[in-house]
């Protein structure tokens, strides 16, 4: 095991109900639109993947197509996916999103260890950078080796693109790896590029199918009685897979 590539949203933060979800209704304040997104609906949305197309479902979802044409919707999606990102950039520097429990922890003893991290996720690089520079600081950027985007992968999870992309940049075979994934498609995504993959569930993603995962749990961190889970464990979990990275232990 020589690199972890961690999932952004749901695996490294919380970040769809208290950012994205409330940056989508911001926007749509914004825009003089009456539409809001509440937390069981959010849930539903979040079957689809990539905040752009998540608005372009719902939009094909409400509005006929006599009203809004396919490239009207486009451009409507777009202009709203972009304050969106804006309104999430400014939760994010104003504290309203934390790192998961664990992740501050796992982040320096890999680092400590030597392992290089990696990141593959959906979301927007602007809200990558955002984030790990209000939890982490501003250093923890370089702490990367690689970081793959929405923009680097058009194809969202479970597309493999983005993992794809990650091992180009990190030079290392699948193997090689462990991603940190929270649900179906971020796992599904991992394990079509190869990668030997553990979940950490949470209250969005704790229906998805793991099939395949090497584990799953339902936090890395101390929080709540969890169980802790530590460099060993993962190396542990990593040397257990078969040579197709699958291997359910739990
Ligand atoms: C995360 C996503 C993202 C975020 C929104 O999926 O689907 O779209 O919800 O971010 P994953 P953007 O954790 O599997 O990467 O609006 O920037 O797309
Ligand atoms: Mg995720």
């Amino acid at each position: 095991m020589h690199a972890l590539i961690f999932d952004i949203d749901g695996t490294f933060a919380d970040t769809e109900r208290d950012g994205h979800r409330v940056a989508f209704n911001l926007a749509f304040r914004e825009a003089g639109l009456d539409w809001r997104w509440d937390e069981v609906l959010y849930g539903e949305l979040l079957r689809v993947a990539g905040g752009r197309e998540r608005l372009l479902h719902w939009m094909r979802r409400i509005l006929p197509d006599d009203l809004l044409d396919g490239a009207a919707r486009e451009d409507v999606a777009r202009q709203l996916h972009a304050a969106k990102t804006r309104h999430y950039v400014e939760l994010v520097a104003r504290g309203c999103v934390a790192l998961r429990p664990g992740i501050a922890r796992l982040v320096e003893e890999a680092r400590t260890a030597g392992l290089r991290l990696a990141i593959a996720t959906t979301t927007s690089r602007a809200n990558v950078e955002a984030l790990l520079a209000h939890t982490l600081g501003p250093q923890a950027v370089d702490w990367f080796a690689a970081i793959a985007c929405g923009e680097d992968a058009p194809a969202k999870k479970p597309d493999p693109g983005v993992y794809a992309c990650v091992l180009r940049a990190l030079g290392l075979a699948a193997g090689q790896c462990l991603a940190l994934e929270d649900s179906g498609p971020g796992l599904a995504a991992a394990r079509a590029a190869g990668v030997p993959t553990v979940v950490t569930r949470n209250p969005y993603t704790h229906d998805h199918v793991f099939e395949g995962a090497l584990a799953v749990v339902d936090a890395l961190g101390d929080g709540a009685g969890a169980p802790c889970v530590g460099l060993d464990e993962l190396r542990r979990w990593h040397a257990a897979a078969r040579p197709d990275g699958a291997f359910l232990l739990h």
